[in-house]
């Protein structure tokens, strides 16, 4: 028996850890091939398993911006799995930028997080969501759609919550357009958006369905951020049931001046909630 015993001790001991990775993947989407880079941490054992963050970009964005990249690093280090992806006509995924909505990117979001689920070391309920900018209101909306039973934690970073209120004074990031006869394709930022992003953004019920999400939420904004007044984002916090809300003084749309401490707050807050 004693040999027994310390024959379990010693097997438990040289139980293999599984080691971090980090590793680009395909995967299909609403709208074509997606590309990602998919960080897992170091488990303790093959059979454990972690939490996990879908971390979303904005607006002619793409998965490998610095503030996406810190966010999965420092989560890896922290024990915590996380998957960044380029949407459906940014970066290096599929699809033409004139077909992209805020309603198929949250297609692709499902779609990424049914692949993350049939991960055997990912806990499924342990599951959370990033977006930043427009990242943020599809982030908001899939939670308010999903329900807190599929979604645990929601961190928004700089929500555009302005996009639908923009889009019905026929404005879109300065350009102007007629929106009683929406055009086929209107620049913004060098990329053609379509019709159909334009009448999706009109006719969406952002709030509303974001409201639905009762677990908790973080929002981080920019008290100068001049794409996406602060003030948006105050309003995600304020109907939430469940949000903390975290200005930084003089920080823009790219959260790049208290980059450590808004770091700091998402592993904090992810480390906690899920
Ligand atoms: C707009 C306001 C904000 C808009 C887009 C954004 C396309 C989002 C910006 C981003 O994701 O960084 O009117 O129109």
């Amino acid at each position: 028996m004693r040999r027994l015993a310390l024959f379990l001790l010693l097997a438990t001991l040289f139980i293999p850890a599984s080691a971090q990775s980090t590793t680009p993947l395909t995967l299909q989407g609403s709208k074509g091939k997606l590309k990602a880079v998919i960080h897992k941490p170091r488990l303790a054992s093959k059979k454990s398993k972690c939490a996990f963050v879908l971390i979303l970009h904005g607006f002619t964005g793409n998965k490998n911006e610095t503030l996406l990249e810190q966010i999965s690093k420092g989560l890896q280090q922290r024990g915590i799995g996380s998957i960044r992806f380029d949407f459906n006509g940014h970066g290096e995924s599929e699809g033409p930028f004139q077909e992209m909505t805020i309603e198929n990117e949250i297609e692709d979001v499902k779609k990424v997080l049914n692949y993350v689920k049939s991960q055997p070391w990912v806990d499924v309920k342990r599951l959370g969501l990033a977006g930043h900018s427009q990242g943020g209101v599809v982030a908001s909306m899939t939670a308010g759609l999903l329900g807190s039973d599929q979604i645990k934690a929601l961190v928004l970073l700089a929500p555009a919550a302005n996009i639908g209120e923009d889009v019905r004074h026929g404005s879109l990031l300065g350009t102007k357009f007629d929106i009683n006869h929406i055009p086929e394709r209107t620049m913004v930022w060098n990329h053609p958006v379509g019709r159909r992003y334009i009448e999706v953004a009109r006719d969406m019920k952002m709030y509303e369905t974001a409201f639905q999400f009762t677990g908790p939420v973080c929002v981080i904004h920019g008290s100068a951020d001049n794409a996406v007044p602060c003030k948006y984002g105050k309003k995600y916090a304020d109907g939430y049931k469940n949000a903390t809300w975290v200005l930084q003084k003089e920080d823009g749309h790219g959260l790049g001046k208290h980059r450590a401490q808004t770091l700091s707050t998402i592993y904090k807050f992810f480390e906690k909630k899920l």
